[in-house]
């Protein structure tokens, strides 16, 4: 007998621990390629904000002849706070300052040369703007990154190979070791026609650059980190993909079409990113105006809301300040996206799934993970489906116009085509929008509807999908005439009377001409389109 217990009780010690302790299913494996650590915060940044400032804010000109001389440098209101408060203020957490634009001049005294700050009046010649804006942005946690142009059309050495790339590599050195942290090197491959022959030596400043600011991404028409969408209207392609193939790329020699898409099969990770000046120009110029807060809010769309990065130009004027009206434009713009974005309207609903990887026991991959801010919980479907679904009942009728959905990017980007059904009145479903590609965010914007029950389709994929976030949105301030992937410009929405009124006291003539026809036309596609 006694025998007997002890080997039934031997018997239940095993057995006992493996029903008490569940074994989590492990991570899918990351589809290469996956973003480094600091492509992953720079992609979580969304919003930066460019200062295009220097001597041709003083000249009236884009393309300074690097021939200006340094004493007409002279802001008398310079204030570097103000411009990092702007920014955070407007939603922006990184600026970018044109430390040396294409006319030479520094914005930092520079030893190598005299074409700075230094020879100017601004503060009795002893001023540093990298400076200032360093510590304005350190003490209110808003990064910096600086612009360094390669093409120097005062340095008399450009033109000479190794001269001149010592020279630059020179400038970067003290750009990146005197003022903290950097957070992004933004280089282009701008140069005008006819002028000097020069070969940069790209790969000894990239190596450079990672070496003293680890953290730092460099910007370039072909990355390495980030590569340039292609244009300078602040948009991308609706499909965009991070993937990309450095080797196809060539600064100075874009191709728009493959930048602004990515490239599927591509072998690297270089998100791009989307750069576009608030006013006509780059620099500030007392005749030109701010584009309008409902323009931004497209081009928001366009870029942070097809997986890249929005880098605004907002030029400090010539007295060293961002203008008020600029200052008007981004408040009213960063109160429409906290109007449209703060709000998921699915935020109480009931998500399950076509199948969860690890069973539907497994917290981990749970459907519901869905409704969570960020990026790091997702929704896994179980190995080897045909069917990746995911449904969300509202518990009431909801009217929405917008789609966000946000992809784990640190375990690659995979989704390649989805769609977005609602159930309608009749008890039919009827898919509302669909779209390619998702990377860290992708908003469609589509007709009004109004359902309790929507279901979320992944179409193609080129792994497992995985969700981190779904969200639908009410955009009372634009008008869609069509479905998204592919939409038109969302149009002015009638019931905005008073936004449209407080464009029109800030419009240029050509600015109210642009408001007046988007109200006809949306008033003609709203009574055609209207679901
Ligand atoms: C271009 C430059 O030529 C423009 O002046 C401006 O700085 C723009 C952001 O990049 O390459």
């Amino acid at each position: 007998m006694l025998f007997f217990n002890l080997f039934t009780f031997l018997l239940s010690i095993p057995t006992t621990t493996t029903q008490s302790v569940h074994t989590p299913k492990p991570p899918p494996l990351p589809v290469l390629p996956i973003p480094s650590s600091p492509q992953l915060t720079w992609q979580q940044t969304e919003l930066s904000l460019f200062l295009h400032f220097g001597p041709n804010t003083f000249t009236d000109t884009e393309w300074g002849t690097g021939r200006a001389h340094p004493s007409i440098f002279n802001p008398t209101n310079l204030d570097a706070r103000q411009w990092v408060r702007v920014a955070k203020d407007s939603g922006f957490s990184k600026l970018i300052l044109t430390a040396k634009h294409h006319d030479g001049f520094c914005l930092w005294p520079s030893e190598y040369t005299n074409y700075s700050v230094k020879g100017s009046p601004w503060r009795g010649g002893a001023g540093d703007v990298v400076a200032e804006l360093a510590v304005a942005a350190r003490e209110m946690g808003v990064g910096l990154g600086i612009y360094l142009s390669p093409w120097d059309r005062h340095e008399e050495c450009y033109g000479k190979s190794v001269e001149y790339n010592e020279f630059y590599i020179g400038q970067m050195t003290e750009l990146l070791t005197r003022y903290g942290e950097i957070k992004e090197v933004w280089l282009d491959g701008a140069k005008g026609e006819g002028e000097k022959d020069m070969k940069y030596f790209f790969d000894c400043w990239f190596n450079l650059i990672h070496q003293l600011q680890p953290g730092a991404v460099i910007f370039s028409d072909a990355g390495p980190d980030t590569r340039w969408v292609g244009d300078e209207t602040g948009s991308s392609s609706s499909t965009c993909w991070s993937l990309f193939n450095r080797s196809a790329a060539v600064i100075g020699g874009t191709d728009s079409e493959y930048s602004g898409g990515g490239d599927p099969s591509g072998l690297d990770w270089v998100p791009a990113e989307c750069d576009v000046s608030i006013r006509p120009g780059w620099f500030w110029h007392a005749s030109q105006r701010p584009k309008s807060a409902l323009t931004l809010l497209d081009i928001y769309y366009k870029s942070a809301g097809r997986n890249c990065l929005l880098l605004l130009n907002v030029p400090p004027n010539s007295s060293g300040l961002i203008s008020d009206e600029d200052i008007q434009v981004l408040k009213e713009f960063a109160d429409m996206r906290q109007s449209i974005f703060s709000h998921n309207l699915a935020r109480n609903a009931t998500v399950t799934a076509s199948s969860i990887r690890g069973g539907v026991s497994d917290a981990q991959y749970s459907a519901c993970n869905v409704l969570e801010e960020g990026i790091y919980t997702y929704w896994a479907p179980e190995e080897n489906q045909v069917n990746w679904v995911i449904y969300l009942d509202l518990r009431a009728s909801v009217s929405f116009n917008v789609l966000q959905v946000q992809e784990p990017i640190h375990m690659g980007q995979r989704v390649v085509k989805f769609h977005l059904d609602v159930l309608m009145k009749n008890g039919n479903w009827t898919t509302v929008t669909n779209g390619t590609t998702v990377g860290y965010r992708r908003l469609l914007q589509f007709p009004e509807v109004e359902s309790h029950s929507l279901r979320f389709v992944v179409d193609q994929s080129r792994a497992d999908p995985l969700i981190s976030y779904l969200g639908i949105h009410l955009d009372s301030f634009s008008v869609v005439n069509g479905s998204s992937n592919s939409c038109s410009a969302p149009l002015v929405n009638s019931k905005l009377q008073t936004r449209v009124y407080n464009q029109f006291r800030n419009a240029s003539v050509w600015n109210l001409f642009e408001i007046a026809t988007k109200n006809i036309i949306s008033y003609i596609s709203k009574q055609l389109f209207e679901v």
